[in-house]
């Protein structure tokens, strides 16, 4: 017994979550107790009572998170009263719902500029009294403005002097699921589908609310349900029921349900002869198909289509454009103020010309011709989320056209479920970028929240990295891909390093030990993964139809533009893709200033010299290297970098619990093998064309090309 109480004592003294097991399955949302005893202080002298009448599903979302959160951070839910009649009253709600709201004039004119979704937190005198205030103009800005606060104790930053005033600067915050109705999902690597079809709409997983949760906390509003290959079933009567289910749970949330809708629909379930955009029967088809969903979902968002494409029917099938395709469509829902994002990933191996320029060769003659509510959607580079792509040149070319951003959080080609890869750092290279489509400073990110288009319509979609494992995005780390791209799709000035700290402190712990070298760790993972994978601008060197492993030999592809050959292009002369004007002249699509710097070698910048030019090997590089021996060290230091974020890992044994912190070692003793995988079959391969050696001092590949061409072959 005495044993049993020393045990007891020694656990319960253990600080913070050290020795709570942790599955992961709370992502960012743990409200573990605070630690800091000052900190504690100050926050419990601010949070002395609480003011929220609820009384609607949102604010009563809002509510039991508040209680939640204040339970598990300060130790207890706030007591309520009616009136702020003490100093550290936290008042929550809108002008409508809350009276101590109301009766301030200041709070309703600061309120303007909240729109719809916005919401401030400031810390005001109310009857005389020292106060904080989380109002919103709507009850999902309140929603929002509560997790921002419970985000403000999660990361121990102070609260005695808020004012804050927050509105997202895109409106539709999407998540692509390429989820399928088996419960497969294309490209995850988190376990099965979270849609459990098969048992919708009688049970309800709690899961779902989980996932409303974690993605309101972030601001994500909008969810597409299905894979881009789509399956018209979901538009069946049976599938339908299921899905208005889900978007019950969805809606207390702030959050949209949209499907993906398969052209050729009204012939496999609709028993149309022809899907044809513009025959009258098919057009009516789809009225009453909308319809019927309107019916059972009311705030249905609207479609996802991905249209001939990789095999996908579309309008074109009929004639037609992607005009005529997505207008139909954008009809149909636009009585309901539904949107349809149409989506620009088009290429064919029927079209000679490089796959990098079909995007803008389809869809700039149709700028201005798409309907007001239609999007389009456009992968951040041109070819695939490879490691790293400069951005799409179709960003700032559709000059009368909404463009919607489509990132891709799960890693189909940054080495899956397994490496350690921070994404945040991509995505805001990317939304950085300076198209100079309005001159300088034409940023992406203002192309897509429509800052410089003055477009009404904006949205950033993320291709999901959710499934059914426990920890909900297999990799621990992958979660903060989610999470990042849901803080930049509301707001995407803001910094990936501030992000990743966000979410080290919130998913780990606020300890400072291990807050920055873990943020570093992630800063520089994806560079690290560039380096071993695809440095110097290669890319789609990736094993065939897997994208997993090293395959720059790969040749067994029934497609030309889907083999690595058709991307790096080396042989004895070099290696490389020349997109400049005597190549493909892809660089002719960007804006002049762009177009000029990448057209020059010598102003291409280091990280896409191969993207743009097929350099010979000998070539003298920024380094005053030969292109061959700056290939090298590219690879060579890759291999570093995952050795160096193993070291920091090790250090944090003990500042995260045990659970976590093995997984992740785990992980990257598998990472560190693979980097080793690529650098060793990529060198031995183009070490083939070069004829050059691995300078001395460098450790010797542990196969040989022809053991490392074995498919499946690693380390
Ligand atoms: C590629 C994927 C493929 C997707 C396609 C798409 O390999 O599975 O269907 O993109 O975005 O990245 O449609």
């Amino acid at each position: 017994m005495k044993k049993l109480l020393v045990v007891w004592i020694f656990l319960a003294g253990l600080s913070g979550s050290w020795c709570r097991a942790e599955s992961g399955y709370d992502l960012w949302l743990r409200y573990v107790p605070v630690t800091n005893k000052s900190l504690l202080a100050t926050y419990k002298q601010h949070t002395v009572q609480l003011v929220f009448p609820a009384g609607n599903e949102t604010l009563n979302a809002a509510k039991q998170e508040l209680a939640m959160g204040m339970k598990g951070l300060l130790g207890g839910p706030l007591p309520e009263s009616a009136v702020a009649n003490k100093d550290g009253t936290l008042i929550v709600g809108t002008p409508a719902s809350c009276r101590e709201i109301t009766a301030q004039p200041l709070i309703g004119q600061l309120l303007v500029p909240a729109g719809e979704e916005g919401y401030l937190i400031r810390s005001v005198l109310v009857n005389g009294k020292k106060c904080t205030v989380i109002a919103a103009n709507f009850n999902t800005g309140v929603l929002y403005g509560v997790f921002h606060f419970l985000r403000l104790l999660q990361t121990n930053a102070p609260i005695a002097r808020l004012s804050i005033s927050e509105s997202p600067k895109v409106k539709i915050r999407t998540l692509n699921h390429w989820d399928n109705l088996d419960r497969t999902v294309e490209r995850g690597y988190a376990g099965q589908s979270i849609w459990k079809w098969d048992e919708l709409p009688a049970t309800i997983d709690p899961r779902y609310r989980d996932y409303a949760r974690a993605n309101a906390s972030i601001g994500v509003n909008a969810t597409v349900l299905t894979n881009v290959n789509a399956n018209s079933k979901i538009l069946t009567a049976a599938y339908l029921a299921k899905v208005a289910a889900i978007a019950n749970v969805f809606r207390a949330y702030g959050i949209k349900v949209y499907l993906t809708a398969r052209f050729s629909s009204p012939i496999e379930i609709g028993g149309l002869k022809t899907a044809d955009p513009l025959d009258p029967q098919v057009r009516q088809w789809w009225t009453d198909k909308v319809a019927e969903i309107y019916k059972l979902i009311p705030d249905f968002g609207g479609f996802l289509v991905k249209a001939n494409s990789e095999g996908q029917p579309g309008p074109q099938s009929y004639g037609r454009n992607h005009a005529d395709g997505a207008n139909m469509l954008a009809a149909a829902v636009a009585p309901y103020h539904g949107t349809i994002t149409w989506r620009a990933f088009v290429y064919s191996n029927e079209v000679p010309e490089d796959r990098h320029k079909q995007a803008n060769l389809e869809f700039e003659p149709l700028d201005g011709k798409f309907n007001p509510n239609v999007l389009v959607q456009v992968k951040n580079g041109a070819i695939d989320f490879q490691p790293r792509e400069p951005f799409h040149p179709l960003f700032g070319a559709l000059k009368k056209t909404p463009e919607a951003m489509e990132f891709q959080l799960t890693k189909e080609y940054l080495g899956q479920g397994t490496h350690l890869v921070y994404l945040g750092t991509s995505f805001e290279e990317t939304l950085e970028a300076d198209t100079y489509s309005y001159g300088k400073n034409s940023q992406v990110r203002k192309i897509i929240t429509g800052e410089i288009t003055k477009q009404p319509l904006s949205e950033m979609a993320g291709v999901s990295n959710i499934g059914a494992d426990s920890n909900w995005c297999g990799h621990p780390f992958s979660q903060a891909n989610w999470y990042a791209f849901g803080r930049l799709a509301w707001n995407p000035s803001l910094s990936a390093a501030a992000i990743a700290e966000e979410w080290v402190r919130m998913t780990f712990s606020n300890d400072p030990a291990l807050v920055k070298p873990v943020r570093e760790m992630m800063m520089g993972s994806r560079e690290a993964t560039v380096n071993y994978m695809t440095p110097l601008g290669l890319h789609h060197i990736m094993a065939a139809n897997s994208h997993y492993g090293p395959g720059p030999w790969d040749n067994a592809l029934p497609r030309e533009d889907w083999k690595p050959k058709y991307y790096h292009r080396a042989d004895s002369a070099g290696i490389g893709f020349n997109r400049t004007s005597t190549g493909s002249n892809a660089v002719s699509q960007y804006f002049p200033e762009v177009r000029t710097r990448f057209e020059n070698v010598h102003t291409t910048p280091d990280r896409f010299l191969l993207w743009f030019h097929h350099l010979p090997w000998t070539f003298k590089t920024r380094a005053n290297k030969t292109l061959w021996n700056d290939l090298v060290d590219h690879y060579y230091l890759g291999v570093t970098q995952v050795r160096d974020m193993q070291k920091t890992w090790d250090d944090m044994e003990g500042k995260v619990d045990r659970d976590r912190f093995a997984e992740v070692k785990k992980l990257l003793v598998i990472q560190e093998n693979e980097a080793r995988w690529w650098r060793d079959s990529c060198l031995l391969y183009f070490q083939t064309f070069s004829g050059m050696p691995i300078p001395g001092g460098y450790e010797k590949p542990s196969y040989t090309l022809a053991e490392f061409m074995k498919r499946g072959f690693k380390p």
